[in-house]
């Protein structure tokens, strides 16, 4: 098979007509060095496009890009934006804020040469911006080339080798770097034996990618198995302390490094699904982290370890056992036990991406352990990427969530002032080889906003859309594709499982509905649904103790159905079908009103959608419109599996007298 893939790429958020107002002006660069080159060549390429002058001498220049006279003590990303004289200036921490600079300068357009521009700094809230991808090198027999990928093979890897064209990945990086997302992780966290190599006798191939990324101030990552030692070393032990093993990473790193100087870290998924980890050895957690970053260290490089640990392997009938604990149970204790340079990375919800759950309690029960959260921006459990849903409003709900109630701190701030360099933002990469890089071409909104947020955790997600909209489409009426996909996420929740209840979808591939898929499987995820009531308790009172997990005031108000918010009732508590939400109205009626109405706005959102033709790429209108098609037929049937099903098991008919099989 070939690897060539389409000519037509999408240009996404960098479409030419971005860089007209500064490729239309006189510029002056003035720095050097790699990124400096970079920008310099951005610059250029732009004034070719618009008929500027791309090496104007500065006092004649529109535009002056520069380095600040000392040099920030920072990670350099950072730049001032600014009006100084008849220029609009950035004068940048480092030769990375010079990059970001200049992309906020595009981002602006012809605002960003306002004469009455305002003084602005521009710094991130968080220090490490990774997208990790879970790119297989093969092609998996049942997961296809991406593991939960919705948008074609990797643009990494093709067919058990490196791509020989990179083209598209100084593209992505291109791309990565116009959001602020600064390292990306190039394999999956299911790290099979091929993958495996990749840390040693296959460097060269991430050295590869290592270098097309670089020009874009990103950094690269490496997903790595547990038992490498084993699998590679011809050791016959991978346990954390042994001193064998410990010179076995030690030497394997400083190799990493002597070949990618600038390597950004490990990423490790242990004892978790099947991959290998320190249990098998009797060791701890925090003794297999800190062996790993005791090989980084002296490169200054972190090891994110995942704290994604539970039993897959559950009794369906040991009511005990709650699979939402199990992160906290495993980690909480070892808090105060890893070293500095290890980073625990943490789904931002306890169980597993869902539409909607609670906020992870393991986010912020480890004071003196560094703490990074992980978002999914490949959509899993969201549609899949043939679905509209624009995530960022449920992230920046996670991000804005106060811990110790409503007067303490935001998460993302506890995130990024306890830890050195500013913490970490990780998600899940949902790009590839398609044409359109995500698939539904909307879904770019979804790995632009992450970008965005990751800089600037407390930006309205509707300004991000606008901002993308304006980027992406810059001819098409931007408040009606705002409407289409402002409210896509609720929508979505609206016609899937009810009020935080989660999965009911397929087995294995987690497309389309499927009340009972999960009921008695060893995967934990139930709704425990019978003729009279639905939900987990997760309550200390009667339950499973989740709720005691968080601190004072979320363990009181998840504890009781009288101050649990409407939206995660069904994840903390069994309500009888006839309680009444918040909201005035039953659990069972809501079911049924919300499904009515999530399939109506599905309609509603396809209609818009045709109505826009004309006013947009029609290779971009074309695509959509297909996946609107299939949107609408899967709400309709998640639509009708719901209601049916919930019909039937309580007994209770609609109030309104709708169809229902
Ligand atoms: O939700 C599960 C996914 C797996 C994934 C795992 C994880 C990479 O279904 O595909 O494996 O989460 O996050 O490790």
């Amino acid at each position: 098979m070939s690897e060539t893939s389409s000519p037509e790429v999408h240009p996404a958020w960098l479409p030419p007509s971005a860089f007209r107002a500064l490729g239309s002006r006189r510029v002056h660069v003035e720095a050097s060095g790699p990124l400096a080159d970079t920008v310099r060549a951005e610059v250029a390429r732009a004034c070719a496009l618009f008929g500027g002058n791309a090496s104007s001498p500065p006092a004649a220049a529109d535009l002056i890009l520069t380095l600040a006279a000392v040099p920030s003590s920072g990670s350099g990303d950072g730049f001032l934006l600014a009006r100084r004289g008849a220029a609009t200036i950035v004068i940048a921490d480092g030769p990375a804020g010079l990059l970001h600079g200049l992309f906020e300068v595009v981002r602006r357009g012809e605002a960003a040469f306002a004469p009455d521009l305002a003084d602005e700094r521009h710094e991130p809230a968080l220090g490490l911006r990774v997208l990790d991808h879970w790119d297989n090198v093969d092609v998996h027999p049942v997961m296809g080339q991406v593991e939960r990928g919705y948008a074609g093979g990797s643009i990494f890897w093709h067919h058990g080798r490196l791509r020989n064209d990179l083209t598209r990945v100084r593209d992505y990086a291109r791309l990565l770097a116009a959001t602020g997302i600064n390292a990306v992780t190039v394999n999956n966290v299911n790290v099979h034996r091929s993958e495996t190599h990749l840390l040693t006798d296959r460097l060269g191939e991430v050295a590869a990618i290592a270098s097309t990324l670089r020009p874009y101030g990103i950094r690269l990552h490496l997903a790595i198995n547990f038992a490498a030692p084993v699998i590679l070393g011809d050791l016959p032990t991978a346990d954390p302390l042994d001193d064998r093993v410990r010179r076995w990473w030690r030497e394997t790193t400083d190799r990493v490094f002597a070949t990618i100087p600038d390597f950004g870290g490990y990423l490790v998924k242990a004892d978790s699904e099947g991959q290998p980890g320190p249990f098998t050895y009797g060791r701890t957690h925090a003794d297999g982290a800190n062996m790993l970053a005791a090989a980084l260290a002296p490169h200054d490089a972190p090891v994110r370890w995942r704290a994604f640990v539970y039993n897959h392997r559950q009794d369906w009938r040991d009511r005990s056992t709650d699979r939402a604990r199990a992160a906290h149970d495993h980690f909480a204790p070892l808090d105060g036990q890893f070293s500095g340079n290890v980073i625990l990375q943490v789904k931002h919800g306890p169980m597993d991406f869902q539409t909607r759950e609670p906020v992870s309690p393991v986010l912020f029960a480890m004071p003196r352990t560094r703490v990074a959260v992980e978002l999914q921006v490949t959509q899993e459990y969201t549609g899949q990427q043939r679905h509209v849903c624009y995530l960022p409003p449920m992230w920046s709900g996670v991000l804005a969530f106060r811990p110790d109630g409503d007067s303490g701190p935001a998460l993302a701030e506890r995130l990024s002032t306890r830890t050195p360099g500013g913490g970490v933002l990780s998600a899940v990469a949902n790009v590839g080889d398609d044409p359109f890089w995500t698939g539904h071409p909307l879904a770019q909104a979804n790995l632009y906003a992450v970008g965005r947020l990751a800089w600037s955790p407390g930006r309205d997600p509707a300004a991000i859309l606008d901002e993308w909209i304006t980027l992406t489409f810059p001819d098409a009426p931007r408040q009606a594709l705002h409407d289409l996909m402002a409210d896509s996420w609720l929508t979505y929740e609206q016609y899937t499982a009810p009020l935080g209840v989660g999965f009911m979808v397929r087995p294995g591939h987690h497309y389309g509905p499927d009340v009972d898929g999960y009921e008695y499987t060893p995967w934990g995820t139930y709704h425990f649904a019978d003729r009279d009531g639905i939900g987990v308790d997760r309550t200390t009172a009667t339950g499973t103790g989740f709720t005691s997990q968080y601190p004072h005031p979320w363990s009181e108000r998840y504890e009781s159905p009288a101050t649990c918010p409407d939206e995660l009732l069904l994840f903390f508590h069994h309500v009888p079908y006839t309680h009444v939400l918040h909201s005035g109205t039953t659990v069972i009626q809501h079911i049924y009103d919300t499904h009515f109405a999530g399939a109506e706005r599905v309609a509603d959102m396809r209609a818009r959608w045709a109505d826009l033709a004309g006013t947009i790429d029609p290779a971009v209108h074309a695509r959509v419109t297909e996946r609107l098609a299939e949107q609408l037929r899967s709400a309709e049937e998640w639509r009708d599996q719901i209601n049916t099903y919930f019909h039937r098991k309580s007994g209770i008919p609609d109030a309104k007298g709708r169809t229902i099989h």
